[in-house]
């Protein structure tokens, strides 16, 4: 009971996220924060310095975990079964997380990472976030969202302020803001997401994302557009 009792936190004025685990990637959304609008990112948490977080817990698929081990214990998710964790972080840092209970082929490739900023640095990404993606300003990115639109990713993934609705795989409205892509597997850069695109299935095998050859002006087109989606 007093174990208990030590490790409530006050959590007046706390940061709501939902987490969904899926084979083998990290969902979250933030929840409506002093009324501004929700939105949703993949695997790169940011929280403020000082703050209680409380993060609902939800599994798509199978079972997973959720461990970020410097800052709270494992907490598992399971399909059907609601759980929440509350933490506050004191330390400004990235701190990493691993699911920690076998998902399949690729649990090994999970990870997420939880950024805690200073309270200012917070609210300026959390303001980022918040925003559609940028529209395209020139031919060749333009070109690349039409690419994107047309081809079959706009089924998966959404894209806020695009046609793209699709809510199989990440959010994808701010990509280039992430410095990982497919949960912690391969920087964020021009050759990686080029290779993902074309043959996931190598890179991560079991995925459920498909690979799609496309011409390489097409393909360039996109990479250049997938960029400016900071
Ligand atoms: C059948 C659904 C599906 C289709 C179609 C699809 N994707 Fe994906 N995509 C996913 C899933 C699921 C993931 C997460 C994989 C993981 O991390 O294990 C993903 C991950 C990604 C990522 C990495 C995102 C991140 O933050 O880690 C990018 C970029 C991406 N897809 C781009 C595309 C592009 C471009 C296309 C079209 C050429 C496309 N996807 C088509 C399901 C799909
Ligand atoms: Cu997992």
């Amino acid at each position: 009971m007093t174990d208990r009792a030590l490790s409530r936190l006050p959590v007046d004025d706390s940061l709501r996220i939902e987490m969904t685990g899926y084979q083998w990637w990290w969902e979250a959304k933030y929840l409506s924060d002093a009324n501004a609008p929700e939105f949703t990112l993949a695997n790169e948490l940011h929280v403020p310095v000082g703050r209680p977080v409380i993060i609902s817990l939800k599994a798509a698929d199978v079972i997973h975990t959720f461990w970020v081990p410097n800052l709270h214990g494992k907490k598992d998710m399971i399909p059907g079964r609601d759980t929440t964790i509350e933490f506050r972080a004191d330390k400004a840092g990235v701190y990493r997380g691993q699911c920690a209970e076998f998902c399949g082929y690729e649990h090994a490739l999970m990870a997420f990472t939880i950024s805690a900023d200073p309270p200012a640095q917070y609210a300026a990404w959390a303001a980022q976030q918040r925003q559609p993606a940028a529209k395209p300003v020139d031919a060749l990115a333009l070109h690349g969202r039409d690419v994107f639109i047309s081809q079959d990713c706009a089924r998966c993934h959404t894209v806020r302020g695009t046609d793209a609705t699709g809510t199989i795989g990440p959010d994808l409205t701010h990509l280039a803001s992430r410095q990982f892509i497919a949960a912690g597997t391969l920087a964020n850069n021009r050759g990686n997401l080029a290779g993902w695109i074309v043959d996931p299935r190598t890179l991560k095998p079991g995925t459920i994302m498909p690979g799609t050859r496309l011409p390489p002006a097409d393909l360039q087109a996109l990479l250049v557009w997938l960029e400016t989606l900071k």
